[in-house]
């Protein structure tokens, strides 16, 4: 068989909607242009040891000189839809008060400049950049962060809810909460478990706060949704502390969220967990209510799954502080160059499972690719590793459309490489290679591959 020839990815709907994604911090550079003010991003970046190399997005993929040039591209791969996010600190330099109108500006041109090429704009409200006046006054694990969200949200809502209508709140609330505030792996850098699960409630609340309002202004066909990142997790054996250990991951990563979404409380058992380690979530009256607003999409974002086991190298079950070991365990499979392991079969094992368990809810994979060691001859990168993972992933979101999840749609992480967060530039994820001495972009083989399935699977 051909690489990325998939007969499943053939059962897809004519209507399903194809698209392609990035984020502002990722590709847009132009960090002092036009009024934007610093991020916790520009902040991690200039601190020594964060990002790989010392890189950061201070010119990236330069989109924001060239975007015309990029959605002249994206219109080349005939995708119907571009998920992109709005910077943050461009709209509000500060984090607060009104808004900055040459921030706005560029936004008002790539939406119609979409339109024009008769690709529809979703947009992504928060990806990560954080103004960093907002940290400097406690960032996320404070309350009123949440309130500045939503404020923040109406300005950009009131400036594009004319042309655009899809609207996603946050991009993977669990990285900002737990690779932020925890793991200190990503901005702000912070390693407080507590801080990360005060970070999480108020994401949840911003998501809220801000659906609500933007509803209440909407015209008719608006939709609204939020993108949660999710793996499935499964025990490495059947033993009992296996099956914990699996059932705590997934509690503290998908459930946390899934359940006061839809179904406006938190998990009880994450719960009793976060009271095991003296942790509370900061919920006051009335904000399970304003979290849980009726979305009309939920955003997958998937790449990799792994095992869960509750035991040790040395067979023991707690820690000295009478903590669980709870750790990751391999399949064995192939990986990326981010060293995630290929799991196509465990996206659809999430999808089926989030169908089951949230009966009836919409999705749509908002991001999935990877990133691969691609080399650049002759003008051409032949990149049959990343077919073979986009066929085998979009093969496993059929087989889970085929067992009753509702997905709509499936976008590729990304459209060209970019600003890969704490690993730099070293780490390609795009369908378009970026030469960043030149700025040159060439669609690898991956990218023209794409446009040929789209086009089969909606021409029939
Ligand atoms: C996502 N993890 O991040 C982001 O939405 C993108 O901005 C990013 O470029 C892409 O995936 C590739 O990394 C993730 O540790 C970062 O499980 C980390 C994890 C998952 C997603």
């Amino acid at each position: 068989p051909t690489v990325g020839s998939n007969p499943a990815i053939d059962t897809l709907p004519a209507t399903f909607r194809w698209g392609v994604a990035t984020s502002a911090y990722q590709i847009e550079g132009a960090v002092h242009e036009d009024g934007r003010g610093p991020s916790i991003w520009d902040t991690y970046c200039r601190t020594p040891g964060m990002v790989h190399e010392g890189d950061n997005g201070d010119v990236a993929c330069d989109h924001y000189h060239r975007m015309p040039e990029d959605v002249a591209l994206i219109g080349s791969l005939g995708v119907d839809t571009y998920r992109f996010s709005v910077a943050w600190p461009r709209v509000q330099p500060g984090g607060k008060g009104p808004a900055n109108p040459a921030g706005l500006a560029f936004y008002d041109r790539l939406v119609d400049e979409l339109l024009g090429r008769g690709v529809d704009p979703w947009v992504t409200l928060y990806h990560w950049d954080l103004p960093q006046e907002l940290e400097d006054a406690g960032g996320w694990p404070e309350r009123d962060t949440a309130y500045r969200f939503a404020d923040y949200s109406m300005l950009v809502f009131d400036a594009l809810s004319d042309r655009v209508r899809t609207w996603t709140t946050l991009n993977e609330p669990w990285c900002s909460a737990m690779l932020g505030y925890y793991e200190g792996r990503q901005a702000p850098g912070r390693q407080d478990f507590e801080a990360a699960i005060h970070a999480v409630h108020h994401l949840l609340l911003g998501h809220g706060l801000a659906t609500q309002r933007m509803r209440a202004a909407a015209p008719a066909p608006t939709e609204f949704g939020i993108t949660l990142n999710m793996a499935h997790a499964s025990p490495a054996t059947d033993s009992e502390a296996d099956r914990e250990a699996a059932r705590r991951a997934d509690g503290l990563s998908r459930r946390i969220y899934l359940d006061p979404l839809l179904r406006g409380h938190y998990p009880v058992d994450v719960v009793e967990d976060l009271a095991a380690r003296s942790v509370k979530l900061p919920v006051n009256d009335g904000d399970l209510e304003i979290i849980r607003q009726p979305i009309d999409v939920l955003g997958v974002n998937y790449y990799s799954s792994h095992l869960f086991s509750g035991v040790d190298e040395q067979g023991r079950t707690t820690d000295a502080d009478g903590h669980p070991v709870d750790r990751t365990v391999r399949f064995g499979r192939p990986v990326t160059a981010m060293d995630w392991e290929i799991v196509p079969e465990g996206f659809t094992k999430l999808l089926v499972q989030i169908s089951d368990e949230y009966p009836g809810v919409p999705m749509v994979i908002t991001e999935n690719g990877a990133a691969f060691d691609d080399t650049l001859t002759g003008g051409v990168v032949q990149d049959d590793d990343r077919i073979e993972y986009l066929a085998s992933h979009i093969a496993a979101v059929a087989a889970a459309r085929s067992r009753g999840a509702d997905v709509r749609g499936y976008f590729a992480w990304s459209l060209m490489d970019n600003f890969e967060w704490s690993y730099g530039y070293a780490k390609r994820f795009g369908l378009v290679h970026v030469d960043y001495d030149t700025q040159v972009r060439t669609p690898k083989s991956s990218a023209l591959w794409y446009r040929d399935t789209i086009r089969r699977v909606r021409g029939r």
